[in-house]
């Protein structure tokens, strides 16, 4: 990136898009990110803030010459639980929000843009252990429909139109600084803040239900390291898969009991178990480490250890 080079992250104030505003602020210059989000005002002060409703297409242009924005990281989006509530609302936000910074890509305005996947794309009839980056693809939640649809446009305007943009199929993200919203593998944040809280957790998954998790640090980096690959490195125009590592809800609350011998997990399953069961339980991305690099660093015993130590820190 150069110094007249700007950053858009739409969704600022999410779970991911918290810690990215942060980091890449850390990386260029704060005045070169441009936080967003669909909320009047911003918490984060560290640099400049809009408030930005993705839908509204002619909001999104003034936004983009305002500020000269060569890049975009596009993370506003409706999650899976929240989707199955709200199926049409989520399908406009997940496919129009897309589809407006592609257009604005075609049309020259940026250079680049990052777009999240998930492993959402994949549903009950994928192979369940060591999912391949090509393999069957039958989502059976909204979400995972918007989200294999939004990887199918992403390619298609890459090979039409050359326009250069970079996704990841994350896993469950898992962080301290802010709480996810509306997701399936929510669980594995909220155990934590219960845990630390009441000393006990009903899960809404059951105890054997394992998914495919990340630590945010792991996340974010991989988003960074993405948008910064050479594009000759990249073989993925769609959405590469990624993985950090996988576990149970049983397998988290023995974890947590290291620390917290008192901690007690009960399970009352919901709507959410049948979308974690349609999906992988563990992810091969050997693509995304052969490809760029990619290399996870967290498993589940230094997940534990810090997501408690800084929950447990004063603020
Ligand atoms: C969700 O649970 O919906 C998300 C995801 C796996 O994309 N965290």
């Amino acid at each position: 990136m150069s110094a007249n080079d700007r950053i858009l992250v739409i969704g600022s104030a999410g779970q991911i898009g918290t810690e990215l505003v942060t980091r890449l602020r850390e990386i260029y210059k704060p005045h070169q990110v441009i936080a967003s989000d669909i909320r009047a005002e911003s918490t984060d002060l560290s640099g400049p803030y809009e408030k930005l409703n993705v839908l509204n297409a002619t909001e999104v242009k003034e936004i983009l010459q305002k500020h000269k924005i060569t890049e975009v990281y596009l993370l506003a989006a409706m999650l899976s639980a929240t989707g199955e509530k709200q199926p049409l609302a989520a399908w406009d936000l997940n496919m129009n929000g897309l589809f407006h910074i592609l257009e604005a890509a075609r049309e020259g305005q940026i250079q680049k843009l990052y777009w999240p996947s998930s492993i959402a794309v994949f549903g009950p009839t994928t192979p369940k252990i060591n999912t391949p980056q090509l393999t069957i693809t039958e989502p059976s939640t909204v979400y995972g429909i918007s989200k294999l649809a939004g990887e199918r446009w992403c390619e298609y305007y890459f090979n039409k139109y050359g326009t250069d943009v970079r996704s990841l199929r994350y896993p469950g993200l898992i962080s301290w600084k802010s709480a996810p919203g509306g997701g399936t593998t929510d669980y594995a944040v909220h155990i934590f803040h219960e845990a630390l809280k009441n000393g006990k957790y009903t899960c809404f998954l059951t105890e054997n239900t394992r998914l495919p998790m990340m630590y945010m640090p792991d996340g974010i980096r991989a988003t960074i390291d993405i948008m910064q690959a050479s594009a000759s490195r990249l073989s993925i125009r769609s959405s590469y898969n990624l993985a950090g590592i996988s576990f149970t809800p049983a397998e988290i609350a023995t974890e947590i009991k290291k620390h917290l011998p008192n901690f007690e997990i009960s399970y009352a399953p919901d709507f959410r178990q049948a979308i974690a069961e349609s999906w992988p339980e563990s992810i091969n991305d050997s693509l995304a480490r052969n490809d760029w690099g990619w290399n996870h660093e967290y498993n589940l015993s230094k997940i534990t250890t810090d997501m408690l130590q800084n929950l447990r820190a004063p603020k």
